[in-house]
Order: structure tokens, then C-alpha cells, then sequence
């Protein structure tokens, strides 16, 4: 080791001087940040004026600052002399704001004086966020610090999504709460709730029981494949979970609170084990016996279109649509199988009779009955890209995930279109790196530059077509994600790649900037707040290969105070290693390899996964 470490010469230069942030640390960044001189220090007596105290935004912005630890109240302006407002140490929050603000706008000013913040609706909501993520806390309790500056904001989609399967796995209230609050921090505004699949029916119809008694339960999960080989293993071990009506309802009310609506997804015609296991009389062949799925992929099992399984799916719509108020019903239509149709006597006559082409045009058939359905109680219909087989139902929209193509084709046909494509680094599922320590993951790769690089507006669309992209959504499929902890690792960061690609003018877009800058910052306030995350690998370090006799590291950590230590014999580096310290050259010695490998530990003892570079003078 000594003497290794002797043949590399390792040359360490001061860190630069970080550059300044011209977003002042907040995610996502906003449209317009004026810095101006100065900060406005809060403290304990900072008087918090607002026009109007019963708004649902004034309530969660109480509650927000008192898990911060701050503890000042929160006056109506109406009951105090107005003059207050010229008192030194105030902050306005006005949500009666007169003037113009584009859609779910808001304007911020903080000067040293006083602070004043103009918004309406969701505008003043975001607004307050980002005024919280401005107080920089002091030393001292209570006390904070918020820069001087003039914001002017607003998103560029209308739709900004993030996904949650609840079906392979199930996440309970408390879980789908706080992906709510991280949603709402971070201004997303749509929360597509997957909740029916082939492994587990997990919402109450109170019409038909049985969904829930025995589509919410399978017998054993797989817990993965053995390395090297493709043997399934199973964990024996039973598996269960629902939301009642009344659960769903609060969490609805939850959401709304925030500006979330939810979009429940009801999967079909494909993705229906569970629902055909407690009904097997929705499916083409009533006389198999179905079981809700243990293992993941792709089922044949699903339902008919014959007339008892319309019925019973507008029942269950008509359950749903009691529960969630918004626009959007989801009804997946994605990965359909079509072997049990091609099987089935009734459906080739109804191919007959119906005029259809194919079992395409079945599927085609599927999603437009019930789209007749969803639009005759007043919503909208949307799905995977797959429902646009055999022809797209007339007023549908269209979630384009296999790439980019459904969704370029739909809006050329002039239907609204979210892109959230697994190839944009949109699919949460998969890894954040090439590296072995990853967890276990369903494949793919997905890092967080590539994430955050995703552009919604595919070039293909000309300006009118454009207008049909409504905005973007992440997907957490669960099939390896069991645990709370594992789900954040996910989520945490690239979901504030995914806040930036929905709210931020492409203009504003900066990696270096969000990633170094400002995710830096934002992580250990996540840990702090009790969230997982992914520590990432340093900027400039990564799993490569690099040539030359001399090699130059230069390494900043994404976590603000973490530290990075290293080796370069292939030791896994470790506390006790070499610190990084600031930019270094090695010297690799002549036809030799160095393997130089880093951690980053965060301050409160978080660990990355280890990265290797090798670095050869061959
Ligand atoms: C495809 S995305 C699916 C899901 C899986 C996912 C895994 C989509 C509409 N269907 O059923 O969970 O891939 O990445």
C-alpha cells in the first residue's frame, strides 16, 4: 500500500471558489430570480400578516413552518392597523392579489424590512414553498435568514406528474402522505395513483367485495432472481394490503389540500389477474380458476368485453368517480395480451358483428365503451399509449411511455398527451447507475443527469401540436420496491430533476447548476425531514476508464458537507481511507492500472455506493 502510494504523486490544489447560485438554492428553479442586496433576518418576532387565515394554503404553511421549528403566529391583517405593514420585521401573504399573474403564478419580494408575497390559488400555495425553502436557518432556534431577492414564477406544463404502484407492493396512508408532501414541496400537481394489477387489487368497491377479499391477497411474492441463473425464488410468505373508501377519501382530501389531484388507475383490459381471480366471470374462460399473480410481467388472464364485465366496470367507475373528483380517470390499457380473446368464440363473433379488423380493433373497442362511459358522467379518459390500438377513443389522452412515438402520434392527432417515456430516464424503477451495488432493480438505467435532461416537447410536434403536450410525469413501478426506505432511495433526487423538467423555463436549465448547487442543499434537508435518499456519486467520478501516465481528479460531492475518501490499490474505501480534499493529479506509474475508487459519506454517516474509475498508462 505504502509503496504504491509513493509512486503516485498525488498533487492537492484548493477547491474553486464555488460559483454563486443564480436560483438562491430553490427546486425547481424558478422563471425569473432578481437577487438584491441584503437578507431580512426572521426571528421569533417576525409578525406574519395574511389576508386571508382560513385559506387551506395558510393552514399547511403553519403547520410547515412549525415542523421547521419556528414558532411565530400567524396574524389576519384585517384585525391589525394596517400600518403595521410599514412596521419593520413583517411578512405579507397576500392571497387577495389584484393584479395579473399567469396561471399558478406567484411574485415574491424579500427585502430587509419586510417580505411580501403575491399569488392566487396554487400560486400563492407554491409561492409559500418557495419562501420556505428560502428561510435559512441560524444557529440560534427559531431564527432564520432569507436572502433579498425578486422572484417572478410560474410552471411550463399544467400537468406535473409522479406515479406510484401500489399494486406489487403496497405503501400504506402514512406512506402515500408523505409522497404527497414531497409532491406538493416540490410543485408537482398530479399524483397518478396505480392501483389495481395483476398482483393485487388494493382500493374498496363496496359492490362487488370479493375485489378486495381475494384480489388484495396473493400467497407469496418473488423476491428476485439467483445471481447467474434465472431460477425464480419465492418467499413463501403471504402478501396483502387495500385502501378503504374512507382512507382513500381522506387521502384525497390530503392531496387536494397540497393542489394535488389524484388520478386513480383502474388497469384494463390486460393487467387484470387480480380481478379475475375474485370474478373469474369477467374473463373469457369462467370455468379456469385464477390466481392473483406472484410474479411480475405480463399475464394472458384478462377480461372479456362482454356485456356482465362492461357492467361490472361501470359500477366500479361509478365507485371511483365518488371517491376522486378529478378530471382524469386512468384505465391503463396497457400490455394486453391477446391470446384469451383469440380463444374466445364470443369475442371473434363480436369482431364479426362489430365490424372490428382484429383483436386490435377489440382492444380499441374495450377503451372506447368505456370512454363513453367515463365522458356520459362528465370526465376525461386517459391511458398508456397502448389504447391507441386499432384507433384512439375520440376524446381520450394519452400517456406515452414506450418512448416518445404515442405520444408524438397523438397529439398530431390532436389529443393531450403527458410523456413520461422510460427511455427519458422518466421510469423511477430503474437503476441510477451502472454499478453492482445498486439495489436490486427491474433493469433500465436511468441517472439523474439523464432525468434531468428529458424534454417534454418532442421536436417532431410543430407549435400547434405542441400545445397538446399538457406536461410530464415520473412512474415508480414497485415490482423490487418493498420497503418505504427503498421507494425514496428511488424517488430521491431524481425527483427534483423531474420538479424541474415540469415547472422550469427550458432556458433555466442547468445540470451543473441544479446538481451541484442546488441538490446539494436540498438532500440533507430531505434527511433531516426523515426521507431516504440516493447519495450520488461525486461530480467526476463515475464508472470509467480513463488513459495517460497522469490522471486528474477533480471531485465535488452532491450532498452539501459530505465528505469523499478514497483509494487506488481496488480497496473498498472507507473512513479511514485518503480524504479528498481538493483537485489532484496522479501520476500512474508506466503499464500499470490504478483502480482509484470514492465514497461520499454525508455528515449525518450516509453512504454512496462505491465508484471506480480505472485509470491506465498502457
Ligand atoms: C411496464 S409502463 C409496465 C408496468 C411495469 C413496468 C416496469 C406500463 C404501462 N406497464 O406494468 O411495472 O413496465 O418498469
Amino acid at each position: 500500500m505504502k509503496k504504491i502510494l509513493f509512486l503516485i504523486a498525488l498533487a492537492f490544489s484548493a477547491p474553486a471558489i464555488a460559483q454563486e447560485d443564480p436560483y438562491m438554492g430553490i427546486i425547481p428553479a424558478p422563471v425569473s430570480v432578481k437577487k438584491t442586496k441584503g437578507v431580512f433576518h426572521f426571528t421569533p418576532e417576525t409578525i406574519i400578516l395574511v389576508d386571508s387565515p382560513d385559506n387551506k394554503s395558510v393552514r399547511i404553511f403553519k403547520g410547515l413552518l412549525r415542523q421547521a421549528g419556528y414558532s411565530n403566529t400567524v396574524t389576519d391583517i384585517n384585525t391589525v392597523d394596517r400600518k403595521r405593514w410599514d412596521m419593520k420585521n413583517s411578512i405579507m401573504l397576500a392571497q387577495n392579489f389584484k393584479g395579473d399573474l399567469p396561471a399558478e403564478g406567484y411574485e415574491l419580494e424579500v427585502a430587509e424590512t419586510k417580505v411580501q408575497l403575491n399569488g392566487r390559488g396554487s400560486g400563492y400555495f407554491y409561492g409559500l414553498q418557495t419562501l420556505l425553502q428560502l428561510m435559512h436557518k441560524t444557529t440560534n432556534p427559531g431564527y432564520a435568514t432569507i436572502p433579498c431577492a425578486l422572484i417572478h414564477d410560474n410552471p411550463r406544463f399544467s400537468y406535473r406528474g409522479m406515479h406510484l404502484d401500489v399494486s406489487r407492493h403496497f405503501f400504506d396512508v402514512d406512506f402515500i402522505k408523505r409522497y404527497i408532501d414531497l409532491m406538493a414541496a416540490y410543485k408537482l400537481n398530479f399524483f397518478h395513483w396505480h392501483l389495481t394489477d395483476d398482483q393485487g387489487w388494493r382500493i374498496e368497491i363496496k359492490k362487488y367485495p370479493k375485489l378486495t377479499e381475494v384480489g388484495s391477497k396473493r400467497a407469496q411474492t418473488l423476491v428476485g432472481k439467483i445471481k447467474g441463473g434465472d431460477a425464480d425464488v419465492y418467499d413463501n410468505t403471504p402478501y396483502g394490503g387495500f385502501y378503504t373508501q374512507d382512507q382513500i377519501l381522506d387521502i384525497v382530501t390530503y392531496a387536494s389540500e397540497r393542489f394535488i389531484t389524484i388520478v386513480p388507475e383502474i388497469e384494463m383490459p390486460g393487467h387484470c389477474r387480480a380481478m379475475v381471480a375474485a370474478y373469474p366471470e369477467w374473463s373469457c374462460d369462467p370455468t379456469q380458476t385464477y390466481k392473483v399473480a406472484e410474479t411480475w410481467g405480463e399475464f394472458k388472464d384478462v377480461l372479456c368485453p362482454n356485456e356482465e364485465t362492461f357492467k361490472a366496470l361501470k359500477d366500479i367507475l361509478r365507485e371511483v368517480m365518488l371517491l376522486f373528483p378529478g378530471k382524469y380517470i386512468h384505465v391503463g390499457g396497457d400490455e394486453c395480451p391477446k391470446d384469451a380473446w383469440k380463444k374466445s368464440e364470443f369475442c371473434r363473433q363480436l369482431i364479426v358483428d362489430s365490424t372490428l379488423r382484429d383483436e386490435n380493433g377489440l382492444q380499441s373497442y374495450f377503451i372506447r365503451t368505456i370512454e363513453r362511459f367515463v365522458n356520459s358522467q362528465g370526465r376525461s379518459l386517459i391511458g398508456w399509449d397502448e389504447i391507441m390500438e386499432g384507433g384512439l377513443a375520440p376524446n381520450a389522452s394519452v400517456m406515452s411511455w414506450r418512448g416518445e412515438a404515442g405520444g408524438i402520434a397523438a397529439a398530431q392527432l390532436g389529443h393531450d398527451v403527458i410523456m413520461t417515456p422510460g427511455s427519458g430516464g422518466l421510469y423511477f424503477d430503474h437503476a441510477q447507475s451502472r454499478s453492482k451495488e445498486e439495489p436490486l432493480s427491474i433493469g433500465g438505467y436511468a441517472p439523474l443527469a439523464k432525468t434531468y435532461a428529458y424534454d417534454p416537447v418532442p421536436a417532431a410536434l410543430n407549435k400547434e401540436q405542441q400545445k397538446h403536450v399538457l406536461g410530464v410525469q415520473a412512474n415508480l413501478w414497485t415490482e423490487y420496491i418493498a420497503t418505504n426506505a427503498k421507494a425514496e432511495y428511488m424517488l430521491l433526487p431524481r425527483m427534483l430533476a423531474l420538479s424541474e423538467i415540469a415547472w422550469t423555463p427550458k432556458a433555466n436549465k442547468d445540470y451543473k447548476n441544479f446538481s451541484e448547487q442546488r441538490v446539494a442543499k436540498h438532500l440533507p434537508k430531505l434527511e433531516a425531514a426523515g426521507f431516504n435518499y440516493r447519495v450520488p456519486e461525486p461530480v467526476g467520478a463515475s464508472d470509467t476508464l480513463a488513459n495517460g501516465d497522469k490522471f486528474k481528479i477533480e471531485l465535488t460531492p452532491l450532498v452539501e458537507g459530505a465528505k469523499i475518501y478514497f483509494t487506488i490499490d481496488g480497496y473498498q474505501p472507507r473512513e479511514t481511507d485518503l480524504l479528498y480534499t481538493g483537485p489532484a493529479t496522479l501520476n500512474i506509474p508506466k503499464d500499470k492500472t490504478i483502480e482509484f475508487k470514492t465514497i461520499v459519506i454525508t455528515p449525518s454517516g450516509k453512504r454512496s455506493i462505491v465508484n471506480d474509475i480505472q485509470m491506465s498508462n498502457k
